[in-house]
């Protein structure tokens, strides 16, 4: 095979600035010789397991089975295994109904005295000078999942390292087409009411009618996909998988800290008796005002921010443009026709003949049904008041007034 040029770093660094679509970089983590440049990748799952040692992890439990919405953390248990016990119980119980996912883990948190395993990630490749240190990790079993979401900052870059995910990726516009809710309510992170894993036939009728073409990639070891800012994103797990990902700050975050201090007022002060939040200290009233006058204050000094896409004057590429000029070492992501998407989200709707019982009400008398139903009817007006009032298009004028308020 022709032998052909890799981006440099330099490139890399500005590309991933300015791109406003998702690539996949392929063979960017190996040297002339086919070796892998990061550690992690040298070792095999007992080997890994044994650098982490006796550590506990906490993993989120879920079921491979139907659901009526999407599985959120919040109803799932937890259990704790050191990651040699985790291999060993998905060794044993193959068709478990159930899948495990230590998921969204700060390396430094868990891994703060294993220097080794710190160091084994290494994104100067991409010019960024980063390690595990900034990493986030992400562990499970197949069928883990992470529904369907928005981070409300920066942009993204993951590495798939054992196993393989399905990424499904919506563009930013799709949004109002998602059911953008903050119920759960995750700090940064806007979930689409939609359950991709396994759709109901109303999830997929109105999947189906988003105009923008979704993007779909399954990512295999080596392969480290670019996710641009405010693309939404459903991510599964085929069989046991680890990541690694690093979120990169860019301008406009300085907006998203206004966009999102406005959402934790509005859920600390109407949303506290639905959303569950897990830091009652971080929503007294005080501490939201506090921030919101923080994240205002910032916007006005956005001079002083220091971000990698502020450096240098230098040419401004398109995801589109980087992959031509790249062919082995950048893609572009498969786009799906309706056909295919209308096919992956029946397959998914069909895959599973069994309720997932652990999320459904046990047995009720008649009498509990009519009190639970006045309940859930409440609740469930106080969940769309909510998601009305922290809805994007409200926030965006909210902070847009305040910013002009506070110039
Ligand atoms: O890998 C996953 O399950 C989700 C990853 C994700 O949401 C992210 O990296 O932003």
């Amino acid at each position: 095979m022709e032998k052909l040029n890799s981006p440099s770093d330099e490139v890399l660094s500005h590309a991933i600035m300015e791109m406003n679509e998702p690539v996949i970089f392929q063979h960017m983590l190996k040297n002339e010789q086919g070796e892998y440049i990061w550690k992690l990748f040298e070792w095999n799952i007992s080997e890994l397991a044994e650098k982490f040692g006796d550590v506990k992890l906490p993993f989120r439990v879920g079921y491979n089975a139907r659901s009526m919405g999407p599985q959120w953390e919040v109803n799932c248990s937890t259990v704790l295994m050191t990651l040699s016990e985790f291999i060993q119980h998905i060794d044993q119980h193959e068709n478990d109904k159930k899948w495990y996912y230590f998921d969204y883990k700060y390396m430094q948190e868990w891994f703060k005295n294993k220097l080794e395993i710190i160091n084994s990630v290494n994104w100067k490749r991409f010019g960024i000078d980063k390690t595990g240190n900034d990493s986030t990790v992400w562990i499970g079993s197949k069928g883990a999942h992470t529904n369907c979401h928005q981070d409300s900052y920066g942009c993204n870059l993951v590495a798939q390292i054992h196993g393989r995910k399905q990424w499904i990726l919506f563009p930013p516009s799709s949004s109002n087409f998602l059911q953008p809710t903050r119920v759960p309510y995750e700090e940064s992170t806007i979930y689409s009411k939609y359950n991709f894993f396994c759709p109901t036939k109303e999830d997929e009728a109105n999947v189906l009618k988003i105009q923008d073409k979704p993007k779909i990639v399954t990512l295999e070891p080596g392969d480290v996909l670019f996710v641009p800012p405010g693309w939404w994103h459903y991510v599964e797990s085929l069989d046991f998988t680890v990541s690694v990902n690093i979120w990169l700050p860019i301008v406009r975050d300085n907006v998203s800290r206004v966009k999102e201090a406005i959402v934790k007022l509005i859920v600390a002060r109407i949303g506290k008796h639905i959303c569950s939040t897990s830091d009652e200290a971080n929503c007294t009233l005080s501490y939201c005002m506090n921030l919101l006058n923080i994240t205002l204050g910032q916007c006005k000094n956005m001079d002083n921010v220091e971000l990698p896409s502020k450096r240098m004057k230098h040419s401004t590429w398109t995801a589109k443009e980087l992959a031509a000029e790249y062919p082995v070492y950048v893609n572009l992501l498969h786009e799906l026709e309706t056909m295919e998407l209308e096919e992956l989200l029946k397959m998914k709707m069909e895959r599973f003949s069994e309720n997932c019982i652990e999320f459904l009400k046990g047995n009720t008398s008649e009498t509990d049904i009519d009190v639970q139903n006045t309940y859930s009817s409440t609740q469930q007006l106080s969940e769309n008041i909510l998601n009305a009032l922290c809805h994007p298009d409200v926030v965006n004028k909210v902070a847009e007034l305040l910013l002009q308020c506070s110039v």
